[in-house]
């Protein structure tokens, strides 16, 4: 199989810390997003979303999106289980991973790529063109900076995102706390939890080989 990346993005590193820290070595395809590489129509026939990760199977089946990515491999490599392992830890981290996704990665897109010359057009990822808008930047910045006390609160009294186990939760924040470095945000010094959990969690081998 080969996984379509674009290592120096966030939404790829989510999926390349997921790998590295179940020890799975996959094959690379580069796409670089810089020279348009995910609009062309050889990429476009492989994944209609115009996105990275994608995965490419020895069957030629194709799966993009990386909670269907990760999902996969978890079925396939379940040791070192990174989504949960019981019912309950699998649904709290699908919840948590989703929220740092929507309220945390995707509020950073927003300012990121609503404020940066290049994605003039680009506002949104995937397959159509939409103008920058300066209003939705500014909202995003409000919406990254309830993304960190709503996280901070989240610790309270938990040594992980969505409980006392590491998941794919952990994976999505951290990148989304890096990925705010990009649009100038830091966790603020009032989140202490927050800072504290991402001092731990940035130091895992695996991440730092993501890094
Ligand atoms: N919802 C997607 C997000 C993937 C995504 O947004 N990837 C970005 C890179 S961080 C991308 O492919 N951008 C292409 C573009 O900017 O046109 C997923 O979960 O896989």
């Amino acid at each position: 199989m080969k996984l379509y990346d674009y290592p120096q993005a966030p939404n790829p590193r989510r999926v390349n810390i997921f790998l590295a820290e179940k020890g799975i070595q996959v094959e690379r395809v580069p796409i670089d997003l810089m020279k348009g590489e995910q609009l062309t129509p050889e990429y476009r026939a492989k994944n209609p979303a115009c996105d990275i990760p994608m995965l490419e199977l020895d069957d030629g089946t194709c799966i993009s999106q990386i909670r269907a990515i990760c999902r996969y491999f978890e079925e396939i490599h379940p040791a070192t289980p990174l989504l949960g392992s019981t019912p309950t830890e699998k649904a709290l981290c699908e919840m948590w991973e989703h929220l740092a996704f929507m309220n945390g990665l995707l509020a950073v897109a927003e300012v990121f790529r609503n404020t940066a010359k290049g994605f003039a057009d680009r506002a949104v990822v995937g397959p159509h063109n939409y103008p920058q808008s300066a209003e939705l930047a500014e909202r995003g910045r409000a919406r990254v900076a309830n993304f960190f006390t709503d996280f901070d609160k989240q610790l309270q009294g938990r040594d992980y995102v969505a409980g006392d186990f590491y998941s794919m939760a952990d994976i999505t924040t951290l990148v989304t706390c890096d990925f705010a470095k990009w649009i100038k945000a830091e966790i603020p010094a009032e989140c202490t939890r927050l800072k504290a959990w991402y001092g731990r969690i940035a130091a895992r081998p695996a991440v730092q080989a993501n890094s």
